[in-house]
């Protein structure tokens, strides 16, 4: 396995500009190149070579629970999985219909799961975007190794200032990632790199408005992950201000509980668990996909 540089701060995108340009950006950056011994994604990646960094949906199957007790961990991982590739794959139907001509960006593209489905289902080219240089290392590998090297791209670049051209893309998406950044900067960015009637899908954790501010649970998941989790109205006034006009939203938190209740069980369990459960059950935190179209 490729290993990150040990200073990438100086390095430069095809902009001319600093990938990493503020001492919070580094920061995340150095959470994701030092998080290389992950079982709670290497283990479920391992199975099938589509590794992810987002979360599942969808009722487990309770006989992973029962059977011999020496395979129940890894009956529980390979459900798990199962779980996190069904995610992607409804955040791929919104997306669609892609043509193969058409092209795609990963904003945020971790160890390039997403992306790879992407490609496989719609023929197309995918670029992927990181600003941890292990993870694009990582998926890079991963795309070559499974035929993809040509199509399936992965860049240390900045999502914010992706040097990409623009109107090059007929979809983005970001699956998890936008809790990273500032919104109105985000779409500003994709609102340039979007064809007219290009698509945008967000799958993401906000704060619930209705409740009030961030609940003592979410600043638990903001301190684990170095994050800085959005309140639910932030993604619509960002989206709006950009020429983004949303034609779905999508409340996946009753879909999304099963699996990290099924998560506490496994040797996997990172302790992030128990706030994610009490957040969405609580009701001050929510799952949501949003689709939006350019205009
Ligand atoms: C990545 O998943 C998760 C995040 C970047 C941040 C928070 C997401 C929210 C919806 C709030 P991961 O697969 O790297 O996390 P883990 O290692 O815990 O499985
Ligand atoms: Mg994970």
């Amino acid at each position: 396995m490729t290993t990150a540089p040990t200073n990438s701060k100086a390095a430069t995108a095809p902009t001319g500009r600093p990938v990493l340009r503020t001492d919070y950006q580094k920061a995340v950056a150095t959470y994701w190149n030092t998080n290389q011994d992950d079982p709670v994604n290497l283990r479920l990646g391992e199975i099938d070579d589509l590794y992810h960094h987002h979360y599942g949906i969808g009722d487990y199957d309770a006989s992973v629970l029962e059977g011999p007790a020496e395979t129940r961990d890894e009956r529980i991982i390979a459900e798990m999985h199962r779980l996190e590739t069904a995610q992607a794959d409804v955040l791929l139907d919104y997306l669609a219909p892609v043509a193969p001509s058409c092209r795609l960006l990963d904003a945020g593209s971790g160890r390039g799961g997403t992306s790879i489905m992407a490609h496989r289902r719609f023929g197309c080219r995918v670029d992927g975007v990181s600003i941890s240089e292990y993870q694009v290392n990582f998926a890079n590998e991963q795309s070559a190794r499974q035929g993809h090297a040509d199509s399936v791209r992965f860049h240390f670049a900045n999502m914010l200032d992706t040097g990409l051209d623009s109107g090059s893309m007929r979809g983005i998406w970001t699956n998890e990632t936008t809790m990273y950044v500032d919104l109105f900067e985000l779409y500003g960015e994709f609102s340039r790199l979007l064809e007219y009637g290009g698509r945008y899908v967000c799958i993401t954790g906000c704060y619930n408005d209705v409740t009030g501010g961030r609940s003592k649970a979410v600043s638990q998941i903001d301190e684990h992950y170095t994050c800085n989790i959005h309140p639910r109205s932030q993604y619509f006034k960002a989206l709006t201000a950009n020429n983004l006009v949303p034609i779905n939203v999508v409340d996946l938190t009753e879909l999304t509980i099963p699996y990290w209740e099924l998560r506490a069980k496994s040797s996997v369990a990172t302790g992030i668990e128990q706030p994610f459960l009490k957040a969405y059950r609580e009701g001050s935190f929510h799952y949501l996909l949003i689709a939006a179209d350019r205009i």
